[in-house]
């Protein structure tokens, strides 16, 4: 055996206080680099680092599941541009925590996934210990970097690598595994303390090459019809009154992704939200901020963007980004704020505007898109169609710009997307990169820990149903939550019948489902709306009192369409009709 395992307890006090364990050193690296709060589930071998963390005075977050603490951790990294951290033990609780790592590396979050793991000794030799696994191997290629620390004296180095590669660069998912018998190691605490790492400047500014602001900025004046598409990374940034200066300067249309509505308000007279697909099919020059060509944007290629030829700019951190779809004739490498700073800079005083017909044109068909919408919000139909109820929420939302939406579902995700308008950066919280199901309620949890901030969840029933059971940890916080469950008896409907048999049909669930009663078993408020009006008085009260609330909105079974508006995605069978 190497290290001694557990700290003897000296006989001496004096000498006590001269010592430190592994434990202690955990700490004290996360409190030294401003890391306040943890997500995750106690048990072997971590349970004793959550009590001392939590003693030590950092907030520590038990969830009921890994994966919404990991969730949680990855949304918290997305707010705040610090790691969230997420706390779990070894194999089992691992492995839950794994998809939240992967989400946040997919997404570009920082996050830390901690784990407690099992006596490599016995792992490598796979001799069947409690938990075993090679954590470490299992985790490599789905994060940005993964490290094990061994020794208590590396445990400061070991945090600072892990957030220095969370948080530089393209943000992403960092594992870190702790083996069990590192938490008891012991050491002279002053050697403790010298060892550990303040990691100054984690994610140091990127600056733009010159000559690369320029060539954007020349494609860019080309433009006949220009189109500015803000991503996530955008709205990562933080770089919000530099961005809108710039939009504005520009005078071009910008369309935000769904996690960058906000960045300016979806009212804005240049926001072209309401006129998606006219935009992506008719700009001529398009700069991507923070935004990638992937499917969400099919991948800058196709019907979507028409036959008209077309010059992408594109902004990321990531040169790896740049030709990943499609040729980027202007790529400009570095951190947003630098870059557009750098842009602004290199536009001078006076930007010529674009040319009117363009941008008249926009306006048109958004003004055209968004009268065509608005009676449908004013829909009474009973049951509540998708619409109706959604019509409610949009106003809650106006009323309230600072609540911070979260947003999961099929339907219900992507008609909210469009209903609900945003007015501040970083308040719409959603599935993301990947359409992930489950980050519902760890997304609410962090962004009422980490903000402080009344939050609004819009969920489908099946959506919620993968992390439902964290409305438990919502009432044991107290936390400002308001869920509000479409329940449409299924996924994307619930009318779907099994031709073949009595067990229900794959898509479908219990009917008549009374999600409230589950807010209402842990003592929040559960409420069953069934007319947009008892829905508004719901969440009203809600979103104003603060209690931990969930509104089952009982929807119209038949109101929803396949994958909401992704149904093209869904391979067909050319036997299925036979
Ligand atoms: O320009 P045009 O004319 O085209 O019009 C566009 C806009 O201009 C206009 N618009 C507006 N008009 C007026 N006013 C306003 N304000 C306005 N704003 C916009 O509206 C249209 C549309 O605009 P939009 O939405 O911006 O554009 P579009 O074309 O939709 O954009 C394309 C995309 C791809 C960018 C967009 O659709 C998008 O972001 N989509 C994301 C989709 C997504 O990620 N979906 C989630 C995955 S679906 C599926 O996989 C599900 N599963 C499987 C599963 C998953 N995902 N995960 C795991 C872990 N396991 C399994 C499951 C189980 S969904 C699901 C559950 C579903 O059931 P639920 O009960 O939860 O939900 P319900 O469906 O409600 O039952
Ligand atoms: P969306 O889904 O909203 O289109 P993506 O997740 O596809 O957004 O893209 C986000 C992009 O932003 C990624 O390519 C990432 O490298 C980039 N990014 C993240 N943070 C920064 C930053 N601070 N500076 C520059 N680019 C960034
Ligand atoms: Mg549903």
């Amino acid at each position: 055996m190497a290290e001694a395992a557990v700290a003897k307890t000296p006989a001496d006090p004096k000498a006590e206080q001269d010592l430190t364990d592994g434990f202690h050193l955990v700490i004290d690296a996360l409190k030294l680099n401003g890391i306040n709060t943890i997500y995750g589930v106690p048990g072997i071998p971590v349970t004793d680092l959550g009590r001392m963390a939590q003693a030590a005075g950092i907030r520590v977050i038990s969830f009921r599941h890994e994966q919404n603490a990991g969730y949680a951790a990855a949304i918290a990294g997305f707010l705040t541009r610090k790691p969230g951290v997420c706390l779990t033990v070894s194999a089992p609780g691992f492995l839950n925590g794994l998809t939240a790592l992967a989400h946040a590396t997919t997404n570009c979050f920082p996050m830390i996934l901690i784990s407690g793991s099992s006596e490599r000794e016995i792992v490598d030799l796979q001799q069947g210990d409690y938990e075993e696994m090679d954590q470490l191997a299992i985790a490599k290629p789905l994060c940005k970097a993964a490290y094990r620390v061994l020794h208590a004296q590396d445990i400061g180095i070991g945090f600072a690598r892990a957030i220095r590669a969370a948080v530089s660069g393209r943000p992403g998912g960092v594992y870190l595994d702790l083996p069990a018998k590192l938490f008891g190691q012991v050491m002279n605490a002053e050697a403790g303390r010298k060892s550990l790492v303040k990691v100054i400047d984690a994610a140091p500014a990127q600056i733009p090459a010159p000559d690369a602001v320029k060539r954007a900025l020349d494609v860019f004046k080309s433009a006949k019809r220009p189109l500015i598409i803000l991503g996530k990374g955008a709205a990562y940034a933080q770089a919000d009154d530099a961005i809108r200066t710039f939009v504005e300067k520009s005078g071009a249309p910008f369309l935000p992704m769904s996690m960058a509505k906000g960045l300016l308000p979806d009212n804005h007279p240049q926001c072209a939200g309401a006129a998606r697909s006219t935009v992506l099919k008719e700009s001529d020059v398009v700069l991507l901020i923070g935004a990638r060509l992937n499917w969400l944007l099919s991948h800058g290629k196709g019907k979507t963007w028409g036959e008209a030829p077309r010059k992408f700019i594109q902004l990321d951190i990531e040169p790896k980004e740049m030709d990943s779809n499609v040729e980027i004739v202007a790529p400009l490498v570095g951190d947003i704020g630098s870059c557009v700073n750098a842009l602004l800079e290199g536009m001078g005083g006076k930007w010529p505007k674009p040319p009117a017909d363009w941008t008249g044109a926009v306006t048109k068909k958004r003004e055209d898109n968004v009268a065509k919408m608005a009676p449908r919000f004013m829909s009474n139909a009973v049951p509540m169609d998708y619409y109706g109820a959604l019509g409610v929420l949009r106003n809650v939302v106006k009323e309230r710009p600072d609540a911070i939406l979260v947003n999961e579902g099929a339907n219900a995700l992507d008609l909210a997307r469009g209903a609900i308008d945003m007015y501040r950066p970083r308040k719409r919280l959603d599935v993301g990169t990947w359409g992930v199901m489950g980050i519902g309620m760890g997304y609410a949890i962090a962004a009422a820990i980490e903000t402080g901030k009344g939050v609004l969840a819009v969920e489908g029933d099946s959506a919620f149903g993968f992390s439902g059971m964290e409305v438990e940890t919502i009432c044991r916080y107290q936390l400002p939550v308001c869920v509000v469950i479409f329940n449409n008896d299924g996924i994307y409907r619930g009318t779907d019948v099994n031709p073949a048999g009595s067990d229900p049909a794959t898509t479908v669930f219990v009917k008549g489902s009374r999600y409230d009663k589950m807010m209402e078993a842990f003592g929040g408020v559960g409420v069953n709306a069934t007319t947009p009006d008892e829905l508004r008085r719901a969440v009203n009260e809600a979103m104003d009192s603060g209690k931990p609330t969930l509104i089952n909105a009982v929807i119209d079974p038949a109101a929803g369409s396949e994958s909401g508006r992704i149904g093209n995605l869904n391979p067909q069978s050319v036997l299925k009709k036979k």
